[in-house]
């Protein structure tokens, strides 16, 4: 999977996914993270890509040409319009389904705008997605499409060593993840709970899944209607999904 990121501070974002596990896998050829910058494809002789916008108004618009241009390099390098993200508080929120979603995709191209925003006329030409990780405001899609990056890379396979890990954890089922126990069994004052040491598998696996459906129900009842329950389990947890 190849992931390219147009953007005015490329060693922001590819110094950052590239350090640990990301960078693992791409240094193993897995997946490949290309910061692209789109000051490289100015053609103001001042290396502008900003200007003031018609009407008038507060900031800078990031204006067409640069990265129109620079999304071309990227379509023409692949051979073909790859699907292409747009940063944006306007957008649909990222969930774990949108992850899975976009980690099928061979290329994949982010959008990061700065100052007040984007010539809307690139958007419409280039534009699949427009994608925003959550209802508050950052200044400029970077920090945005690290996040995304990062949760979409860990579901192409080979990029987690334990592979199960990717679909036993938080949002997997619409459930959140259950507690996790380390050495040692007793640490300030509190023990490890008697069921993990006890040897019995079935038992562990019985008592996550409770651990798990306790969880969602306590910290996000919200996920609970979406949740893979099975009909013993709603009865036994009190879950409706609503139409009861
Ligand atoms: Cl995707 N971009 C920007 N610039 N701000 C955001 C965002 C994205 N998501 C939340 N705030």
């Amino acid at each position: 999977m190849r992931f390219y990121i147009l953007t005015l501070f490329p060693e922001m974002v590819t110094s950052a996914l590239l350090t640990s596990i990301i960078g693992k896998a791409a240094k193993k050829g897995i997946l490949e993270i290309e910061g692209v910058n789109i000051r490289d494809f100015t053609r103001d002789r001042h290396q502008k890509v900003d200007d003031y916008p018609y009407g008038g108004g507060a900031g800078m618009v990031m204006q067409a040409q640069p990265i129109y241009d620079a999304y071309c390099s990227v379509a023409e390098k692949i051979g073909r319009r790859p699907r292409t993200v747009y940063l944006t508080p306007q957008g649909k929120t990222f969930t774990q389904a949108k992850a899975k979603e976009l980690a099928c995709t061979e290329d994949l191209v982010f959008l990061c705008g700065h100052y007040e925003g984007v010539d809307e006329r690139v958007l419409e030409e280039i534009v699949t997605d427009y994608v925003s990780i959550g209802d508050y405001v950052l200044t400029g899609g970077e920090l945005a499409a690290m996040v995304m990056v990062d949760a979409i890379a860990r579901m192409v396979p080979g990029v987690l060593t334990n592979e199960k890990s990717a679909c036993t954890e938080s949002f997997e089922g619409n459930l959140l993840e259950y507690p996790q126990y380390s050495r040692p069994v007793e640490w300030n004052g509190k023990r490890v709970p008697d069921v993990l040491l006890s040897g019995d598998h079935g038992k562990v696996e019985l008592w996550r899944r409770e651990q798990s459906i306790l969880r969602t129900r306590q910290f996000r009842p919200d996920l609970l209607k979406n949740a893979e329950l099975t009909l013993r389990e709603k009865a036994v947890y009190g879950v409706n999904d609503g139409k009861i």
